[in-house]
């Protein structure tokens, strides 16, 4: 059981996608719990305002310190502390699927979701653990990159997966691409399944899948046999 606390301008994004497909099932059988606060809610002044101009000048609105700061605050109130505080940045250490292993041992997680230019600095030296990115390209919010990482640290817990051997299965064929699928029908638009696989075979299938992965992986991931 694992519950998520996400900070953003935008709750619905999360909601919507967090009560989706199989993160949805999970929430409905409450193996998860998610909690997505609006920064507004939280802000100082009778008009809302959660951005402001960067001092020194430069392009965009920079998140104000405050309102991030009382959203988090009141977050901490319902959960048992201590507990980590990952900023979405491109700036951050890149998420891997070790990183997302270490992070589902964990009970409560708080993602905080930057818009505009970012956040002031003065915030995120007091509330932030760690900084993460998902990739090297850049996007106009941190609300996907938490969704990334919530999606693919819910997959790891308990119960979350119909078939219970997927998760390990996959940690089985470790640093390999998967092999290919098939359904029916046997003979579609002239091709055929592969006959290993309506052999009954059961030895000689997990030798095939096995080579398959390895050959799929040495053609687009050569990197990952390294
Ligand atoms: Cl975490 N945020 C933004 N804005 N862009 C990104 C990212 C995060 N990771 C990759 N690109």
């Amino acid at each position: 059981m694992i519950r998520y606390h996400v900070l953003t301008l935008f709750p619905e994004m999360i909601c919507s996608a967090m009560e989706t497909s199989i993160t949805g099932r999970a929430i409905s059988k409450g193996l998860l719990e998610i909690e997505a606060v609006n920064i507004r809610d939280y802000s100082d002044n009778k008009h809302f305002t959660v951005d402001d101009y960067p001092y020194g000048g430069g392009p965009g609105m920079v998140m104000k310190a405050e309102p991030v700061f009382r959203a988090h605050e009141a977050v901490k109130e319902r959960i048992v502390s201590p507990c980590r505080t990952i900023y979405l940045t491109p700036q951050g250490r890149t998420f891997s699927q070790s990183m997302a292993e270490e992070l589902a041992k964990e009970e409560d997680l708080i993602f905080l979701c930057g818009h505009y230019e970012g956040i002031d600095e003065r915030v995120l030296e007091e509330i932030v653990t760690d900084y993460v990115s998902i990739g090297d390209y850049v996007l106009t919010g941190g609300e996907l990159p938490a969704l990334v990482m919530m999606d693919t640290i819910s997959r790891l817990q308990q119960g979350v997966l119909h078939n219970g051997e997927s998760a390990v299965l996959e940690s089985f064929s470790d640093h390999l691409l998967e092999h290919p699928q098939y359904t029916r029908p046997e003979i579609w638009h002239e091709k055929k399944v592969p006959e290993v696989l309506l052999s009954g075979h059961h030895k000689k299938i997990a030798e095939w899948k096995l080579e398959e992965s390895r050959k799929r992986t040495m053609q687009w991931r050569p990197d990952l046999l390294a």
